[in-house]
């Protein structure tokens, strides 16, 4: 178990000198997910949903913790079993690095010095164990057996943190810092104080960036420095253009309040989140290429190898490419230095981070990265809305019950939400201030009900005239639909 820990954190020490993506743990993990079958990949966002990622990275701990304990039993007489083991994790980590595309070749330096590792650290208390057998001096060889033991522990330790500090270092933030506050040309309207009344319970309209939901297929976050970033712009255009982020901060910034939604939010789930994105509309960046007619699809890809496929006509329309968020560089974790935002298409179809490719062509020609797992090729967000207060299952004093939440139906803004108690006539709620119809909306209604157990539900229409279905759909393939609602007990 002590080789397998010391073969990881030998593998993330060398990653995190050449390139923390080459880290073992990561690569091999990274891949498993591309792997994954849809289904699995379904059951474990339904599970988990943003904790997948701890339940993988737990996973892999300990069935790799097995793994050693099993070749260590099976290793009692001879070594062969454990150092078996080493390689052949060794090898699969070299193969998982060799085929990510952020990594590259030197970078199986990282899964190399793990196989190393993994393999002497084993020969070496293999050959203190087997002596502590001996019969004579058992009491001293023991003891060094086991201090050897803690000196590999305590070394797996320093190799494992070192290794994250380095790769921690790899300056994105210093390359964040480097670029400084962004001026946007336009500034997005000040968030007039009637939009939230987050006393209730409700989000704060803007969303600060640590609290943003993040969501991607990533167990570490890209480093992509400012300074390295090229964006190569090609396929059904006049000219293949590339631009390095100087090039594109250069150009007219403007400010958007946006919400962004996630296909894989359920109804009254989290996915969802506001923000001032900062940066260039993609009309703008692609004028200088020039998008011929015939293009259908923009399909974008982030420098981790994600795909997305987004309608021309939205990108054109109203398509950003963005490069800060509430005043600051975009965070590490949410596209540093570069992402797309469509308002009114689920990030899976609109919002590649850290994008460093985008070409254009038809739908049939390449397919999308969520398209190849049986999601949808088009997915304009859905008409939703959620109750926030009360939180289900909680208690309220009797008298009047104050019931509010959000609703969105980017781009077409929300008209009218209104809430029902114990399947009642539906009352209107009052809606706050509209910031723009490509933003979410709070909304608040004051209902009277007696002691006991009730129910609210909720149902937004949207300026185009569409009122929410109440039939429940699962978030696969483009978004779910059906009212949310809200179980709480009024106090006697
Ligand atoms: N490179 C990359 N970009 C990505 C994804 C991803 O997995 N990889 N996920 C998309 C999805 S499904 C959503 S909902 C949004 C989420 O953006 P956020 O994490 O900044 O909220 O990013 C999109 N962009
Ligand atoms: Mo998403």
């Amino acid at each position: 178990m002590l080789a397998v820990l010391a073969a990881l954190a030998a593998g993330h020490l060398v990653a995190g000198v050449l390139n923390p993506n080459a880290s073992p743990f990561y690569a091999v993990g990274n891949t498993a997910i591309d792997l994954t079958p849809a289904p699995l990949k379904d059951f474990a966002v339904r599970n988990f949903g943003t904790n997948d990622k701890l339940v993988l990275l737990g996973g892999m701990a300990v069935v790799l913790v097995l793994f050693g304990a099993a070749a260590g039993l099976v290793s009692r007489r001879r070594p062969l079993p454990g150092v078996a083991l080493a390689a052949a994790l060794g090898v699969v980590g070299i193969v998982a690095v060799l085929t990510r595309p952020d990594t590259d070749f030197v970078d199986v330096l990282a899964p190399v010095a793990s196989l190393l590792v993994g393999a002497t650290v084993f020969l070496w208390l293999h050959n203190l164990a087997s002596r502590t057998t001996e019969v004579s001096e058992q009491g001293m060889n023991r003891r060094q057996f086991m201090y050897t033991s803690a000196g590999v522990a305590v070394g797996v330790g320093v190799a494992g943190v070192g290794g994250q500090l380095l790769a921690d270092n790899v300056d994105i933030e210093g390359s964040r810092s480097a670029v400084g506050d962004l001026v946007p040309a336009t500034r997005a309207p000040a968030i007039p104080a009637g939009a939230d009344f987050p006393q209730l319970g409700t989000p704060r309209f803007i969303t600060s960036n640590r609290d943003f939901y993040r969501i991607d297929t990533l167990l570490n976050v890209p480093r992509l420095r400012a300074e390295d970033y090229v964006l190569r712009i090609h396929g059904a255009v006049d000219r293949e253009v590339m631009l390095r982020f100087e090039d594109i901060r250069r150009m007219r910034l403007v400010e958007q309040t946006i919400t962004m939604t996630c296909v894989s939010n359920e109804v009254g789930g989290p996915y969802v989140s506001t923000s001032n994105f900062i940066g260039v509309p993609l009309k703008d960046v692609l004028a200088e290429a020039g998008v011929k007619p015939g293009a259908e699809q923009l399909f974008s890809t982030s420098v981790d190898g994600w795909t997305c496929g987004t309608p021309v006509a939205d990108v054109l329309d109203r398509g950003l490419l963005a490069i800060g968020m509430n005043g600051e560089p975009l965070p590490a974790e949410h596209g540093f230095p570069a992402r797309m935002v469509v308002p009114g298409l689920y990030g899976f179809v609109s919002a590649t981070k850290w994008v460093v490719d985008m070409e254009f062509n038809k739908f049939a020609d390449k397919q999308s990265y969520w398209l190849k797992r049986n999601w949808g090729q088009k997915a304009p967000i859905k008409t939703q809305s959620r109750i926030d207060v009360p939180a289900g299952l909680s208690t309220v004093k009797p008298g009047k019950i104050t019931v509010a939440g959000i609703a969105w139906a980017q781009p077409r803004g929300v008209a009218k939400v209104e809430v029902r108690a114990d399947q009642g006539e539906w009352v209107t709620a009052r809606l706050a201030t509209e910031v723009n119809t490509s933003t979410w909306r709070m909304w608040q209604v004051d209902i009277e009900l007696g002691p006991g157990v009730h129910t609210v539900e909720c149902r937004a229409t949207d300026k185009a005239g569409y009122t929410q279905t109440d039939q429940r759909v699962a978030p696969i393939p483009d978004g779910a639909t059906g009212w949310h609602s809200t179980t709480f007990t009024v106090q006697n």
